[in-house]
């Protein structure tokens, strides 16, 4: 019996091996369902563009690879080196790399954003969202035959548009414009021709509606760090931050149940902070006494709470330690920086 489960366990074993050897590359799960991008893609043109398309640069990228050592580079490796390899390998390489891309950066959700720094890189290369849209519709619109618009971050760290023929990308070493894609599009008939026809147009502007600015943005923090924010060294102020935004927000249309409930947990986090190490440039004697007057003012909440004061009383108290929450926000951005 045991003898058998081995056997059957070695079977298996090589059989899973045999099956990588052959075929390192395979067609990543779509995150969505085909209809799932409509009315922008339609369900159909999903259905043969991930099915079909996708499998067919994958299965051909397999077979171009069969007996190559260089199958056991990452895709990424095989494409950054992509002048050393046949054109089959250029072709359908960049097929899947493409599409594994660009069904990640779309998505059914209407209110993806791209991230604060994003945002910013944008706002600082383009002018904006708007001309952002209107400079890569113009890259994928002026692209003649078959390709690629790229949103994408060159060599010198900054965001900028380019677009590629047939399956090529900037990931490419035989590309003018190199760099890391975070955001392609699909131009090829293939991507649009079942609803659109021959109006690229109206699918680049109807594209724009599906775009994951999660993913797109992750891919951009992948290459650009974020940005440190001003307390990342100061975790307890932060945390005092979360629970004095969530009790005083709703008090403010009237909502006291969060205080009445936290009260507690003000008065620890407010401890906690008058305990906790003070980052250097913040370290000043207005700034230590506004922390023992946030104490103070947690444990006087606290103390309402508990003697079941009006709201009025507690709504007040609640403001003024607010108040002395924002004088220390205050005196933390004139550090003298
Ligand atoms: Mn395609």
């Amino acid at each position: 019996m045991r003898f058998r489960l081995f056997f059957l366990l070695m079977t298996l074993m090589t059989a899973v091996m045999s099956l990588n050897a052959q075929a390192p590359y395979s067609l990543p799960a779509l995150p969505y369902e085909f209809k799932a991008l409509e009315p922008s893609i339609d369900s159909a043109t999903m259905n043969i563009h991930y099915s079909r398309h996708h499998a067919a640069y994958i299965n051909n990228l397999n077979q171009a690879l069969q007996g190559n050592e260089s199958a056991q580079l990452s895709l990424i490796d095989l494409l950054k080196n992509i002048s050393k390899y046949p054109a089959s390998v250029r072709n359908n390489g960049g097929g899947h790399y493409n599409h594994s891309l660009f069904w990640s950066i779309l998505t059914p959700s209407r209110n993806t954003q791209p991230s604060k720094d994003l945002m910013e890189a944008i706002q600082l290369g383009f002018g904006g969202m708007d001309s952002l849209r209107a400079q890569m519709n113009k890259a994928a619109m002026s692209r003649f035959g078959s390709g690629w618009a790229w949103l994408y971050i060159n060599t010198s760290g900054k965001l900028a548009i380019s677009s590629t023929p047939n399956q090529d990308n900037p990931l490419m070493d035989v590309v003018s414009d190199q760099g890391t894609p975070i955001l392609g599009i699909d131009v090829w008939e293939h991507a649009y021709y079942l609803k659109y026809q021959n109006k690229r147009g109206d699918y680049l502007a109807a594209i724009w509606t599906v775009i994951n600015w999660d993913e797109v943005s992750r891919r951009y923090h992948e290459v650009i760090p974020k940005k440190k924010g001003k307390f990342d060294e100061w975790p307890e102020i932060k945390t005092f931050h979360k629970s004095l935004a969530e009790t005083f927000h709703p008090s403010e249309s009237g909502d006291l149940k969060p205080v009445k409930n936290r009260s507690t947990e003000l008065v620890q986090n407010a401890t906690a902070l008058s305990k906790s190490k003070i980052p250097a440039q913040f370290d000043t004697k207005a700034i230590r006494d506004a922390i023992k007057l946030l104490v103070a003012d947690s444990k006087a909440i606290d103390k309402l709470v508990k003697s079941k004061a009006s709201d009025k009383k507690l709504t007040s108290a609640l403001t003024k330690l607010h108040d002395t929450f924002h004088t220390i926000v205050e005196e933390c951005s004139h550090d003298g920086h």
